[in-house]
């Protein structure tokens, strides 16, 4: 628990549902109110504050609509990710020393948005996203968005068809929608009900047109994708929550660049993949990675076709970025 005890009997209870560098918006009862954020809730170096979008928190009214932060209270969850330390906007050449951020908080899921196409999806960063929801105990979600993009293109559809299809095989809640034509939300809508999701995905994968079509009273800014490059232009600056009218919340963020593995060693990934895990006590060697190692059997099951090679791909391909 951050912040002072023996608050006044005046002090307020809420929930964290924007955050700026300098204040916070926070929600209690039926009021919104602004709050200043004191020194204590900064970092003297950084200038960042540990608050974040979902906490609950106390605070002291001080004025029409006003509040000042006091307290942080104890996490349920936390979502995190971990990205490379640059200097001058560059990365260091390198491995580069990670940072970890606190995206969000007491979430009891996160949706995995992307692009059908432009961009298209980056089914290793979906695993990234799965293995640190797995970690931290939270449901995790796809959605295939732009869906009215490859409505027409067979190959491409049936090529993300069957890729979905090995994480709905895996039990994850799967939809394949058009946020901007409205179709196929229905079902992401009873997934969301009465739950704390987080949206997280690349930039221009479009999580806020979504978060418009879930709730249409809202009118967040969105804005087109680079033609060029496929790149979203990071739109979204910060966290924020909002209310599905039908209940639940929705917390859209800004979308990332990279999504590092916070705390997880590479020795542990191999667990998060629930399709190995009636292999991994099989194989040879206690430390088997499942590279290239004799007598291992997760390979042999990806060989037999048991273990889907997306999967295992990605695997590979996460375990050499670690
Ligand atoms: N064709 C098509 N375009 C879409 C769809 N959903 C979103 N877009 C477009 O994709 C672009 C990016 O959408 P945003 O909602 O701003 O994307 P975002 O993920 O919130 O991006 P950041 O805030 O930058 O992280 C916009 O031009 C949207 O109109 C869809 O279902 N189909
Ligand atoms: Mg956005
Ligand atoms: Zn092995």
């Amino acid at each position: 628990m951050l912040g002072r005890q023996g608050l006044s009997a005046s002090a307020l209870e809420g929930f964290v549902i924007h955050k700026s560098s300098r204040n916070v918006r926070v929600r209690s009862g039926s009021e919104v109110l602004l709050c200043t954020l004191r020194g204590r809730f900064r970092d003297e170096k950084t200038g960042r504050s540990p608050v974040v979008v979902g906490d609950r928190v106390k605070v002291e009214p001080c004025g029409e609509g006003e509040a000042v932060l006091e307290e942080i209270l104890p996490r349920k969850t936390e979502i995190r990710r971990a990205r490379a330390l640059r200097r001058g906007g560059r990365l260091r050449p390198g491995k580069a020393p990670a940072e970890e951020l606190v995206v969000a908080s007491n979430v009891d899921q996160v949706l995995i948005v992307m692009a059908s196409c432009t961009p298209p999806p980056r089914w290793a960063l979906i695993d990234r996203v799965l293995i640190s929801t797995a970690w931290e105990k939270v449901e995790g979600g796809i959605c295939l968005n732009k869906w009215d993009q490859v409505e027409d293109e067979d190959e491409v559809r049936e090529d993300l068809e069957e890729c979905l299809g090995v994480y709905e095989d895996l039990g994850y809640g799967c939809f394949r929608l058009s946020a901007l034509g409205r179709t196929g939300i229905e079902a992401l809508a009873t997934w969301l009900k009465d739950k704390v999701t987080v949206f997280s995905g690349h930039s221009g994968v479009g999580k806020s047109t979504l978060i418009n079509a879930l709730c249409p009273d809202l009118d967040i800014q969105t804005s087109h994708v680079n033609r060029v490059t496929g790149k979203g232009r990071h739109t979204t600056t910060a966290a924020t929550l909002y209310e599905l009218p039908g209940g639940g919340c929705l917390i859209d963020t800004p979308g990332y660049r990279e999504y590092g593995l916070a705390n997880i060693e590479s020795a542990q990934i191999s667990r998060y993949y629930s399709e190995f895990s009636e292999h991994l006590s099989l194989c040879r060697f206690g430390n088997c990675l499942h590279l290239d190692e004799p007598g291992c059997k997760v390979i042999e099951a990806v060989e037999k076709g048991e273990i889907s090679d997306l999967r295992y791909q990605n695997y590979l391909q996460i375990l050499s970025a670690q």
